[in-house]
Parts: C-alpha cells; structure tokens; sequence
C-alpha cells in the first residue's frame, strides 16, 4: 500500500518500521516532533497488527487504593494527602478485604492495589493484606505496588528493595503495576516528584523485581514539563531493560491531569499529544509485548480510536479510580464488561478478554476460566 507521508523525515523511519529494524533515540524525537499523525499511526497500527492481528485485550478487575496518606507530596499528584488532613483515608486490612469482595458478580481477575506512602504502615501490615486477600480470593491475580512504594517500604524496613520484594511475593503479590516511573529525566523529576525515587533507582527496582521472576508493567507520565528529548530518552531506557529481563508485559502511556496539583497552570493534554504518546510508544518499544490505552485517563472514546494508532489493549473494568479522578478525569468511575465490549467492536477489532499475564479467559455468566 502506497503510504501518504507529509514530513520527509519519517521517510526512513518507515523504511526501518517496514523492515522491522529497531528505532534510534533520535527517530524518536522525530517522531514526538512530527503533526504528520497519520503517518506515525500508519506506522503503529502496522507494528501492532503484526503483533497482535485483530485483537483489543482488556480484563475485569478492580483498583483498590488502601490508602492515600503520603509522605511524598509530589507536585504532579492530586492524589496523596498529609497524614494529618481531615481528609486523608486509610482503609483497616478488613476494609480492604471486604471492598475487594464488592462488584464480585462481574468475576474479577485481578486486583490492581496501590496507595500512597504512609509513614506508619509497615511491610508486615502490607503482607498481611496480600495474605488475606489471597486467602479470600484464591483466583484473582494480585498486581500490587509501585516500584516507588517497595523502596519506599525498604527505607522504612531498613533492608533492601530485593528483600521486601521476596517478602511482598511470599505473601501474594503476583506482579507489580507499571506506575511512579513518571519521567526519568532528573531535571523534570526535580519539579514534578522531587522526593520519590530517582528514574535509576526506579528501573533498578523493576530490574530487581525481574531477576526475582515477577512481571511489571511500566509507564511514562507526559503533557507536563517534559520535553520530546525526555520523553525519547525515557522509551529507550526501558527498551534497554527490557532486553536485559524482559520483564515488562504492558507500557502505559499516562497523560497529566493537572487539576488540583501544584501544576495546576500547565494546560490538559490534547487527543493529538495522547493518541501520539500511543503510537510512538508502538514504534520505539519494539519488545514490550503490550502497549495500553488507559480508557481512564485518555476517555473510552480517545482510547477507541487508539486501538488504530498501535494500543492492543484499553485496561478494565476498574470499578472505583481515584488517581485520575482527584485530578479532575471526567470519566466514569468504572465500565461495565459490555460496554468495554462495545467499544472494541465498534473499533472493528475483535475483543479478548485476558488476565493480568494475557493468558485468555473464558466466561459462562459469572465463572470464569483463566486457559494458560
Ligand atoms: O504512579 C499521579 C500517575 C500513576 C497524576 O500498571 C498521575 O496496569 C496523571 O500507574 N495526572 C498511577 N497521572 C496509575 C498507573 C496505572 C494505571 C493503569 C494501569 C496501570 C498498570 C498503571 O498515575 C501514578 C503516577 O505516575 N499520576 N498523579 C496526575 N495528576
């Protein structure tokens, strides 16, 4: 098929995509800076059939944020509050448990758990919650912690990341989620998230995490302050650990939302930035099997059309999200198994519900069979 391009830069970049070669730093800026849209989605949507063919991945699972008191007060997050504000939470482990329990007629395969860095909640208290959890819902994966808050548990332990990982997946923890990578540029982090983790120690955890055989999946938080060089620099680091563990299942392109944050002036992504964010991530991660399109964030109808434009995947049902929405997300809190349904078919890709692993499950009403 003869492929329209506008900016002849992309010229020998879809000679590359065509021969299935890998993508230079510099073809990724390239890439960022480009508004030829179609072109980087023709290349994408390329990459991402020959991967994936027809099919849209998504599960039936449900966030659960124990709690968001936290120590960090990062200037990107509406979310995390001071220990003392009235109106700080922090869920008891039964809490947590019966919460898990509610919305169960829908079959929920995974539980997605993370929460802010609380100063009194100790690695034991966490341990605890994965133990019951596990005891109550034998079935459900549980994809639980950020790589910031095991280095943050280590910290407080007073051990190290390697040893609260092996006491985390002793008690449950199945995988990780791929959140707190943010930027890994030092000078942005300075500004968003000045007292998480550095970008290194943040990919030293998931290499950890790897080596111990748990899965990840990773993220890049754009539309800030960061620039395309960062934003290139940051795909190429992860591509480097990748080939080194291959670890990572999913990449998960995160848009900002500045509402209610210490960044409140910097203006909302557009669907352009977002749906570019999808594709270019295509195109660079040429060995992280997934690329998502977190209807959450991006709304269910930008994360439809990026179905065309190199995501395989639009997350879940979710049920209750509170990252995005103290952020001021305008979305809906959760979506039905249907309605996620209706939207990949109406995208004119074929649904599949899968796993936190994308091992494919089956449904009869309300039971289901993960097929691994
Ligand atoms: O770690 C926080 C980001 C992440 C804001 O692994 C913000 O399957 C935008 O990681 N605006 C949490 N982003 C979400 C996340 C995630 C979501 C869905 C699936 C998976 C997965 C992971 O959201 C945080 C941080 O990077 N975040 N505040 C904000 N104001």
């Amino acid at each position: 098929m003869e492929v329209v391009i506008e900016d002849s830069r992309l010229k020998p970049i879809l000679e590359k995509v065509e021969a299935g070669q890998r993508l230079s730093y510099d073809d990724g800026v390239a890439l960022y800076q480009t508004s030829d849209i179609l072109a980087v989605g023709y290349m994408a949507n390329l990459v991402r059939e020959r991967l994936h063919g027809s099919l849209t991945y998504f599960n039936v699972n449900r966030h659960i944020n124990p709690t968001d008191v936290c120590v960090a007060s990062c200037r990107l997050c509406a979310f995390g509050k001071r220990v003392k504000d009235p109106k700080a939470y922090t869920m008891s482990l039964e809490e947590v448990w019966h919460r898990a329990g509610e919305g169960w007629s829908e079959a929920v395969t995974e539980f997605h758990i993370v929460g802010g860095l609380h100063p009194e909640l100790t690695l034991e208290w966490y341990c605890e919650m994965l133990r019951g959890l596990k005891n109550r819902f034998p079935q459900v994966h549980l994809k639980a912690f950020t790589m910031v808050e095991v280095g943050y548990l280590a910290q407080r332990a007073k051990i190290s990341s390697r040893e609260v990982l092996e006491r985390l997946r002793d008690a449950g923890m199945d995988s990780l989620p791929g959140g707190g990578a943010e930027i890994f540029c030092d000078r942005v982090r300075r500004i968003i998230c000045d007292h998480k983790i550095t970008g290194e120690q943040w990919l030293e955890t998931a290499r950890t995490a790897h080596q111990l055989g748990l899965r990840s999946n990773c993220t890049m938080l754009y539309g800030h302050i960061e620039n395309e060089e960062d934003r290139a620099d940051h795909l190429v680091k992860l591509r480097e650990l990748q080939d080194e563990t291959g670890g990572f299942v999913t990449f998960i392109p995160l848009a900002f939302h500045p509402d209610n944050t210490a960044l409140r002036h910097i203006p909302k992504t557009t669907g352009f930035l977002d749906i570019k964010n999808i594709a270019v991530a295509r195109l660079m991660l040429d060995n992280i099997p997934h690329i998502k399109a977190y209807w959450v964030m991006m709304t269910p109808r930008i994360a439809q059309i990026a179905q065309r434009f190199g995501a395989d995947d639009l997350d879940g049902t979710i049920v209750e999200e509170r990252i995005y929405h103290d952020a001021g997300a305008t979305t809906t809190q959760g979506l039905r198994r249907g309605e996620l349904l209706q939207l990949i078919r109406k995208a004119g890709r074929t649904p599949m519900e899968r796993d936190t692993l994308y091992h494919p499950v089956e449904r009869t009403e309300a039971t289901f069979t993960v097929l691994v």
